[in-house]
């Protein structure tokens, strides 16, 4: 998979491209990401990429010329099928498992990460094909919602997750939460490990994993067992995810 990102601040993606799980895929060549700097594509000598909105009011909105420039670049690069572009903003659909695993079967994404109060509408209009928001909070850009998506996306790339059960079991794959988990040492504080762990009894243990998800699912995210998308995945519905 290669993903290539959009913005006008390159450098915050370092860090987090070279480390943990992202950083080994990039290493072992599952996953490519490319960061552009949206500045490269301006063409004026202070090179700006936003200015005074239409109509008046506060803030800057980003300028569509260098937009246009560098989305149309860099998804003519490579020859093949056009990237699918996504634009990182509140006003996007939500962001869960079903859509991550959709835009991970899309072959190659540009990440379109904006500043300011946004970025001029012609831009959506015209290179833009989804609009995704990782929560119904506000950030000061797109940066940290491209991260977060791409670590999850990198999630979904095979070979990347060590044991490929790990993915398949991940909370949410089966529509609810994880099981609780254990490690050394046995007591922490006067709070023992559940015995069946200990018991060696691996029938004993996935059933008692089994019930803890559930219990934790009903508990924590009962939405998940008992909204309408879970009733569609029970259906076979493709709506339920
Ligand atoms: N989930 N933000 C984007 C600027 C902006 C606004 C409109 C394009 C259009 C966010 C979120 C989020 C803040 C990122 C505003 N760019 N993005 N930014 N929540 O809050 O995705």
């Amino acid at each position: 998979m290669r993903l290539q990102v959009l913005t006008i601040f390159p450098e915050l993606f370092g860090p987090f491209l070279g480390t943990s799980l992202v950083g080994k895929a990039v290493e072992k060549g599952l996953l490519e990401v490319r960061v552009h700097d949206l500045r490269a594509y301006t063409e004026d000598r202070h090179r700006s990429v936003d200015d005074e909105p239409y109509g008046g009011g506060g803030g800057m909105v980003m300028a569509a010329p260098p937009w246009m420039r560098a989305v149309r670049t860099v998804s003519a690069e490579r020859s093949g099928p056009a990237p699918w572009r996504v634009l990182l903003t509140p006003q996007g659909r939500r962001l869960d498992d079903a859509k991550v695993r959709q835009l991970a079967g899309r072959g190659d994404l540009v990440l379109l990460c904006g500043r300011y109060e946004g970025i001029d509408e012609r831009v959506r209009l015209s290179v833009v094909d989804e609009e995704i928001s990782i929560g119904d909070y506000v950030l000061s850009g797109g940066e940290l919602p491209a991260m977060v998506l791409i670590e999850a996306l990198s999630r979904q790339v095979p070979g990347v997750v060590g044991q490929s059960r790990s993915v398949e079991e991940d909370s949410f794959r089966a529509g609810r939460l994880d099981h609780p988990h254990y490690t050394r040492p046995p007591v922490v504080e006067g709070m023992e490990v559940p015995a069946v762990l200990l018991s060696g009894d691996h029938a004993a243990i996935e059933r008692w994993r089994a019930a803890e998800a559930l219990r934790a699912t009903r508990e924590k995210r009962p939405d998940l067992l008992d909204g309408p998308r879970a009733e569609a995945k029970w259906r076979g519905d493709a709506s339920g995810g």
